[in-house]
């Protein structure tokens, strides 16, 4: 159980600053485009492809700590985070982060839609410069049962639905990611129901922990890890904190999600964090948390039972925890 006072184990504040190898290649170029060691046409392709490297509002980062949410681990290495990933659009292999650079970042339209009071379209950097940015240290547990800590920017996901003005009868909140099989080659396997779809209801989307992050280790969110704009659900398996998110729906019926369209024995809608249900082909009792190689008990809502608890209280029915 996460416990809201400061213990002994737990990371003084300067752990989470940026750490240096991951950045250093963005240094390099960034330098050779000031040193003028390139000229003409091909400084203006460097220029180019730094500002893209750059990210989206990348003025905006660092942003402040939230202290809300402290950490009973130490912060998985920059590096590892942003180079251990899933993002099925780029293939299922774990070279992800290099096939990831083929995202483009700009333009990027966010389309919210559904039961709304109007129906809106916004470009990804004015929807992200309109919101509330603050760093929180969450947890993050893979179904596939490795995990890590890292600092996310973002902003609370009850901000972005206050921005939309639902109606009513919105109960479920669904997210879109990109659909572009040109630039995501993992889209051209057709047995998959592209584009990646996951949904929350309308209680979960407004609970305090759920997230927009839009930055990692205080910079804009890296390619791999979901730019611009990915949502951070940590009391639940990882696939349900969807990527490079497109398009937001606020709906009437349970959206049908990507995982669970695939596998419904194995993946479902709810996909909260429990050790003592195991995944029909592994344990879920331990995790590796990614740079370790011991293995750590899982914490029922991956230790956010305080915050989140509640919204199962009704729901004992259903099957919350896959
Ligand atoms: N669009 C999209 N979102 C996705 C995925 C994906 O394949 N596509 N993988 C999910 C899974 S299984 C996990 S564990 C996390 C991984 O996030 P990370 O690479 O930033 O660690 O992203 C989730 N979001
Ligand atoms: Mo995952």
């Amino acid at each position: 159980m996460l416990t809201r006072t400061r213990r002994g184990w737990e990371l003084p504040e300067a752990r989470a600053t940026p750490e240096h190898v991951f950045w250093n290649r963005r240094r390099i170029l960034a330098g050779m485009a000031a040193s003028g060691a390139l000229a003409g046409p091909l400084l203006a392709g460097v220029s180019a492809r730094a500002a893209e490297d750059a990210g989206i509002a990348a003025d905006l980062y660092p942003v402040e700590r939230n202290p809300r949410y402290p950490l009973d681990r130490p912060l998985t290495d920059a590096e590892l985070a942003t180079t251990y990933n899933n993002f099925y659009e780029f293939g299922s292999h774990k070279q992800i982060w290099k096939a990831a650079q083929d995202l483009r970042l700009r333009p990027w339209t966010v389309t919210i839609d559904g039961l709304v009071e109007r129906e809106q379209v916004i470009d990804a950097e004015d929807l992200i410069r309109r919101m509330p940015l603050e760093e929180r240290l969450y947890r993050h547990r893979c179904v596939e049962a490795w995990s890590m800590a890292v600092p996310w920017s973002g902003f609370p996901l009850r901000a972005l639905v206050e921005f939309a003005r639902p109606l009513s009868g919105a109960r479920y909140l669904r997210m879109e990611t990109f659909l572009d099989a040109d630039m995501a080659p993992g889209q051209r396997a057709f047995w998959y129901p592209w584009p990646y779809v996951e949904g929350l209801t309308m209680a979960e989307a407004t609970n305090e922990l759920a997230f927009l992050a839009t930055g990692i280790y205080g910079r804009p969110l890296p390619k791999q890890n979901g730019a611009p704009l990915r949502l951070v659900v940590p009391w639940k398996y990882g696939f349900k904190s969807i990527k490079s998110i497109v398009r937001f729906s606020f709906t009437a019926d349970r959206p049908q999600t990507f995982w669970s369209t695939i596998a419904p024995q194995e993946y479902g809608f709810w996909a909260n964090v429990n050790p003592e249900v195991p995944h029909p082909r592994w344990s879920q009792a331990e995790e590796r948390p990614l740079g370790r190689s011991e293995r750590v008990p899982t914490l029922l809502y991956n230790g956010y039972g305080e915050f989140v608890a509640d919204l199962y209280r009704s729901l004992e029915g259903e099957p919350l925890f896959m």
